[in-house]
């Protein structure tokens, strides 16, 4: 990719905290992806609960699937885990994080066509605070994303100056910015859209939620997170139930050296603890719930 392009990523995400990529995979990469996250949602049909991998709407059916996350689809189907060396993605990755990058978690959001659900407002720091802020995610459209099908709704330059929000409520981590205490003009939120193959990469500490599907269409975006190699996270390397989920941290080497030497910055943490009670690994869709003053009823 040339370095002007790289350059102006770079201004844009120190500025606006994001940036878009129009098209990174052709129509023949993406549906891959499409095909892959069929299949899935295909197997889901036989549930009636969430199980480990899908993360039900209210009113699924084997009729009707309404999924509304896919945890790790990584480990389930190459197709997700390959394009972590994609070289495009890469050479993007680098310009912002530097040679050496990790990613934790990958995770499936989809919208179901007619009502699937939004997400509230929140930074994905308040989740995974690290030892130092070179955390990022990268979206991946796997549909063609317009106003109207649920896109990610981003607060422009809401990353600076690096705070953390209140996802808190009577002490308990409810993983949603309360829109009535926040101070923040919700107005200024812009909808990231675009076709199928497109990614956007947001810092780890911009305000996002997500609007509910009122169209016809689905939405189906993918979310990786990616972070320099020596930004640790501050909640520890999770036990082995975790590890199944994420694989090993030292497994979890995208480009570069792995580092056991975190690099310390001084920066706002408020840890996501204690959960709410009877979530142990819960989705952000499961944890929210505990937020009773909700922006999109
Ligand atoms: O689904 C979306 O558009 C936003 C995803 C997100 O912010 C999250 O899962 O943390």
């Amino acid at each position: 990719m040339e370095q002007r392009i790289l350059q102006s990523y770079r201004d844009q995400y120190r500025d606006r905290g994001y940036f878009v990529v129009p098209d990174l995979l052709d129509e023949t990469e993406i549906q891959r992806f499409r095909d892959a996250t069929d299949a899935l949602i295909e197997r889901s049909r036989k549930l009636t609960g969430s199980d480990e991998i899908f993360d039900l709407e209210p009113g699924h059916t084997s009729e009707q699937p309404r999924i509304r996350r896919i945890k790790a689809p990584h480990r389930v189907d190459p197709v997700f885990d390959e394009f972590m060396q994609h070289p495009a993605l890469l050479s993007v990755l680098t310009a912002i994080l530097g040679p050496d990058i990790r990613h934790q978690y990958v995770k499936l959001n989809s919208k179901a066509a007619d009502g699937g659900v939004p997400l509230e407002w929140h930074q994905d720091w308040a989740f995974y605070p690290h030892t130092n802020d070179s955390v990022l995610a990268v979206g991946l459209m796997i549909d063609d994303v317009g106003p109207d099908n649920g896109p990610t709704l981003i607060i422009p330059g809401s990353h600076r100056p690096r705070r953390v929000l209140d996802h808190h409520r009577d002490g308990v981590f409810v993983g949603a910015i309360d829109p009535d205490r926040a101070g923040l003009d919700f107005d200024q939120a812009v909808p990231v859209t675009g076709s199928a193959g497109t990614i956007y990469v947001f810092d780890a500490f911009i305000v996002h939620g997500a609007a509910r599907n009122t169209s016809p269409r689905m939405r189906r975006n993918c979310f990786y997170e990616f972070m320099a190699s020596d930004a640790w996270p501050l909640e520890g390397i999770h036990g082995e139930d975790m590890k199944i989920v994420l694989g090993p941290i030292e497994s979890r080497g995208v480009a570069g050296q792995a580092v056991v030497t975190p690099r310390l910055a001084e920066g706002p943490v408020r840890l996501p603890l204690p959960r709410p009670a009877g979530q142990r690994y819960g989705s952000i869709y499961e944890i929210q719930q505990a937020m009773p003053n909700r922006f999109f009823a």
